[in-house]
């Protein structure tokens, strides 16, 4: 389903930028099927019988222009879940952040509709405090060809250098996406610059845990869909307290007795 390895000229530049693009990852065979799936979930039709752990839009319930998400699809949907848990994506993330292993901490589906609201910027490891080490990686990979028309993911170079900030509050549809990043540019004088992520459907852009990112409105008349892995290290564990950003809804998945983050939750990519 997925054909890719990382190069030491792409480590190299993930580590200078905190992002890296390619433009092939997903073999496009799969890509209508994938559609449709993001389809059927959204209409709460789940393959496994199990809901996603978390579903912010539904149909007659929420407005059309809220850029969709579902978190944990992978419990729902066999192709979502081959997707997410593929090895490629454990054995590429592990080289970009030097890793001996990788293991999913979460899934996300986003489709962003025409007129779809923007994601506020943020670092993904803010929202994970409740996990040791307070790191992670995420793999983003489009459905949809994507450019800043349709409302792509966006990232501040070079941000992944920058200090760990606090999760935002006002993830979906703030009125003004960038209002949070240029704050943290302004009162900790940095530059600010900031990189697009255009690739085709079937490409994939990898991002470090610190590295700031968000995206705008879509202003095009058409759909963008992307399947995200969000990875941490294969030897992660559970904070023992702390529970801020997205604990309340993971931590459940703790066993008594063991700081362990168990498989069943939180599946082994891969392992050197
Ligand atoms: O696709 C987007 O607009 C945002 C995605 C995102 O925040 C992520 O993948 O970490």
């Amino acid at each position: 389903m997925i054909q890719a390895s990382i190069n030491e000229e792409q480590l190299k530049d993930f580590n200078r930028s905190g992002f890296l693009t390619i433009d092939k990852f997903i073999d496009l065979q799969y890509i209508d099927d994938l559609k449709n799936r993001i389809a059927l979930l959204f209409k709460g039709d789940f393959e496994t019988g199990v809901e996603p752990d978390e579903w912010n839009w539904k149909k007659d319930r929420d407005p059309d222009d809220l850029t969709r998400q579902i978190c944990n699809a992978w419990k729902s949907d066999l192709l979502i879940k081959q997707l997410v848990c593929s090895p490629v994506i454990g054995e590429c993330v592990s080289k970009l952040m030097g890793w001996s292993g990788a293991r999913l901490i979460q899934d996300n589906v986003l489709w962003k509709p025409p007129q779809g609201k923007p994601l506020n910027y943020h670092q993904d490891a803010a929202y994970d405090d409740w996990i040791i080490p307070q790191t992670m990686v995420t793999c983003w990979m489009s459905l949809d060809d994507t450019n800043i028309d349709n409302g792509t993911l966006e990232f501040a170079i070079g941000s992944h250098k920058w200090d760990l900030s606090q999760p935002s509050e006002n993830f979906h549809a703030p009125n003004n996406y960038k209002k949070e990043l240029h704050n943290y540019v302004n009162q900790n004088d940095k530059t600010l610059q900031i990189a697009p992520v255009n690739i085709p459907a079937g490409g994939v852009s990898f991002h470090h845990g610190l590295t700031w990112h968000g995206s705008g409105v879509n202003k095009s008349n058409r759909d963008r869909r992307a399947v995200v892995a969000h990875c941490v290290p294969n030897n992660a564990k559970f904070h023992p307290t702390n529970c801020g950003g997205t604990g309340p809804i993971y931590r459940k998945y703790k066993l008594n007795e063991s700081d362990e983050l168990d498989d069943n939750f939180f599946p082994l990519l891969w392992k050197k």
